[in-house]
């Protein structure tokens, strides 16, 4: 009798563990995401008061029905602008909110949201504020079904760089260091032992007193 409950209960638990890997094998292929798009945006020319704007998309979601999350980055490089819904069909409750660095939504829809491809869910419009670097941090990411039940998901951040360009090494400052990157190079030119093209602040082929004169005068910025 003992044995039979002793087969019984191994039975159970075999049962309990090969359920458990078959769930585990078929969430890897096709977890849910939710992700910010572009997954970078990088460029010199994102100078204080340009505008940024992404996107944050859901995909892989079979039963949808809310869902919250945190957008934070750095506050004295970028500064909240608007934000505008991109699918607002079936949409029940919004709820926005903001601060220095920090965004947060909560969104819930009357009909569940089913998508293998991305979907954009808002588009976010940031101010630039400075030059620098920061995460588009989303976290704190909470995707619930219909019956209120966690969706295991992934949530993937995005990231915004507009370095000086003068700030060659991209420190975030322009400093000694960045003058001694140009002195190194100087006289250089494309096929040069010592060419750098990072030291070729003006783009012409040449590393010399105009390169050394741009990084003097911007000496100091960060
Ligand atoms: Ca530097
Ligand atoms: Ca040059």
């Amino acid at each position: 009798m003992l044995e039979i409950l002793k087969i019984a209960l191994l039975e159970w638990l075999i049962v309990t563990v090969m359920f458990g890997f078959v769930n585990v094998a078929a969430m890897g292929e096709g977890e849910a995401v939710i992700f910010i798009e572009p997954e970078s945006i990088v460029g010199t020319d994102y100078k204080p008061s340009t505008n940024i704007t992404f996107y944050v998309n859901v995909a892989n979601v079979t039963d949808l029905l809310s869902l919250a999350f945190n957008i934070t980055y750095a506050y004295d490089i970028l500064s909240f602008q608007e934000f505008n819904l991109e699918y607002y069909k079936n949409l029940g409750n919004l709820k926005v909110g903001q601060g220095p660095g920090y965004l947060w939504f909560n969104l819930s829809y009357n009909t569940a949201i089913i998508t293998d491809v991305p979907l954009t869910l808002v588009n976010v419009t940031l101010i630039v504020q400075d030059r620098g670097e920061t995460l588009i941090d989303l976290h704190g990411t909470s995707l619930l079904n219909s019956d209120g039940t966690p969706i295991l998901h992934t949530a993937v951040d995005g990231y915004f760089s507009n370095f000086n360009p003068y700030d060659i090494n991209q420190d975030g400052i322009v400093d000694i260091w960045d003058i001694a990157i140009v002195a190194m190079a100087f006289g250089s030119y494309p096929g040069h032992e010592r060419w750098n093209p990072d030291a070729d602040v003006n783009d012409d082929g040449y590393v010399d007193i105009i390169d050394m004169t741009l990084v003097a005068q911007h000496f100091g910025e960060y």
